[in-house]
């Protein structure tokens, strides 16, 4: 908000308020997702979701995958696995919820293209209120942390189920 008023006109930032106090709104911040490996057909995208009212997480689809679903990985006898999502993601209204390596995750399935750093990804987020959203997920170099070290703690505390994920989605793709 101090960025808004300080660098665009006064009006030009209620335009863009507006909307916002009109219809439940979901912020989506830092979409991004690893550029695939060679043969690689599944990917996962991560990024941060915010409702200031409190929404859901439903669904997710991308026109760049033959299937997108919601999944989470969990450790179960310290072997990380991922399973779909059942509910969909709770978003408790004010509070942050970041999609990261080793939680929450978007995973696309059975992409069309390899994903290649600096291309976008397109994904519709369903929301219980909010509806759909479309969103533009940036795709970073394979093995880069050019977004997680912008956030050290993160950095820190997944690093492990990072590489546990990693291994995760390639056993995934073998047994398809
Ligand atoms: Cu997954």
């Amino acid at each position: 908000m101090t960025h808004c008023s300080r660098l665009l006109p006064a009006l030009l930032c209620m335009g863009f308020s507006l909307p916002a106090m009109a219809a439940p709104q979901v912020q989506v911040e830092r979409p991004w997702a690893r550029a695939t490996a060679p043969h690689q057909t599944d990917a996962a995208v991560y990024l941060t979701l915010r409702s200031p009212g409190g929404d859901r997480l439903i669904g997710v689809g991308s026109p760049m995958a033959d299937h997108a679903s919601l999944h989470e990985t969990v450790k179960e006898n310290g072997v990380s696995r991922m399973r779909d999502v059942p509910g969909g993601i709770p978003l408790p209204a004010g509070q942050t919820v970041t999609l990261r390596p080793g939680g929450f995750h978007i995973m696309l399935i059975g992409l069309h293209h390899p994903l290649v750093a600096g291309q976008t990804v397109t994904l519709d987020l369903s929301f219980e209120k909010a509806g759909t959203v479309e969103v533009l997920a940036g795709v970073e170099k394979l093995g880069a942390n050019a977004t997680m070290q912008r956030d050290t703690a993160m950095l820190g505390r997944h690093d492990a189920g990072r590489r546990d994920e990693m291994m995760d989605h390639g056993t995934m793709d073998q047994t398809r």
